[in-house]
């Protein structure tokens, strides 16, 4: 009889337009913004109602707005969690509300139980390119790279460290020598990398720069001109995300490598939510978007036309 239930509730919704909540962690890179631009087009697309909460970068904003879309009986949630822990209770809330969460571009240590898919992208295999580019591109010349870590306690931050140092295991003349937070921002990118050169006698030894995302490797590139060296030769500049910005540093030869993340996570998550919601059909808990490497010989200024106004 409950089977029956389900599948009534679920074609009642189905028949309606239904409305989801959308808490975004906020727009701290380029990457954040396109993303929030490419799930509007993609809940346009369909139909959905599509409620925005925008938290700054708070965990606790994001259990408020979801808190919020659970009172407001809303049919489904997306997240993208700022960190991995502290979500059992409120997931537990919208589970107990049988309101289905799709988690977007981050994971969280919740049981899988908690949530109906997540759709991010392999974030290990992301930051073991990026350690295999640097690894090809030094040979077996020494090598000490500074690393601009994502937001602390963040499932890409976790992952990409963990990525990068695969890629480079095994390849004993490249040391992580330095490694902090930039917290996913130019801003904050510029200030570490600031304290980076300061720290390693104007950057002399340093040989790369890895950041987790582009606009923290923005901010380094800057830091490093006005340090006086050139990005892209002195010290190269390998990160992830492939935002327009990072293709001008490369066409100007200030930025080497870069790993591209695709902003479109919420297609993927709306079209399992849709046969999830018409006829029960479980997806599978992670739905895993392509990576793909792009360097300075992959033409950065057409890749550049081509980004430059998807709404990053
Ligand atoms: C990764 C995503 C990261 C982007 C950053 O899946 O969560 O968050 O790489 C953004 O640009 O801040």
């Amino acid at each position: 009889l409950s089977a029956a239930f389900a599948t009534l509730a679920a074609t009642t919704v189905a028949a309606s337009a239904i409305t989801v909540g959308f808490s975004q962690i906020g727009s701290e890179s380029g990457w954040r913004a396109a993303e929030t631009t490419v799930t509007r087009q993609e809940a346009e697309k369909r139909g959905i109602d599509l409620k925005f909460a925008d938290a700054q970068q708070k965990q606790e904003n994001q259990i408020k707005a979801i808190r919020s879309f659970i009172a407001q009986g809303i049919d489904a949630i997306l997240v993208a969690p700022v960190v991995a822990t502290g979500w059992d209770a409120v997931l537990e809330e919208a589970k107990d509300a049988d309101i289905p969460v799709i988690l977007l571009d981050r994971t969280v240590d919740s049981d899988k139980s908690l949530y109906l898919t997540a759709v991010t992208s392999d974030l290990v295999h992301e930051g073991k390119v990026a350690g295999e580019w640097l690894a090809k591109d030094v040979g077996t010349n020494p090598c000490n790279v500074v690393e601009l870590q994502g937001t602390t306690g963040s499932s890409p931050a976790i992952d990409r460290k963990k990525g990068f140092e695969e890629g480079i295991a095994g390849h004993d003349n490249i040391k992580i020598t330095r490694s902090q937070t930039g917290d996913f921002t130019r801003t904050k990118g510029k200030e570490v990398m600031e304290s980076f050169l300061r720290a390693e006698d104007g950057g002399k030894n340093i040989c790369a720069v890895y950041a987790h995302n582009d606009d923290m490797a923005v901010g380094a590139i800057q830091a490093i001109k006005e340090a006086g060296l050139k990005p892209g030769t002195d010290i190269k500049v390998v990160s992830i995300d492939a935002v327009p910005d990072i293709f001008l540093a490369m066409e100007a030869g200030e930025a080497n490598a870069t790993v591209e993340l695709t902003p479109n996570m919420a297609g993927p998550a709306f079209d399992a939510l849709k046969a999830y919601l018409d006829s029960g059909t479980e997806p599978p808990k992670w739905i895993q978007t392509e990576s793909k490497l792009y360097t300075q010989s992959d033409d950065p200024k057409a890749v550049y036309e081509a980004k430059k106004d998807l709404g990053y």
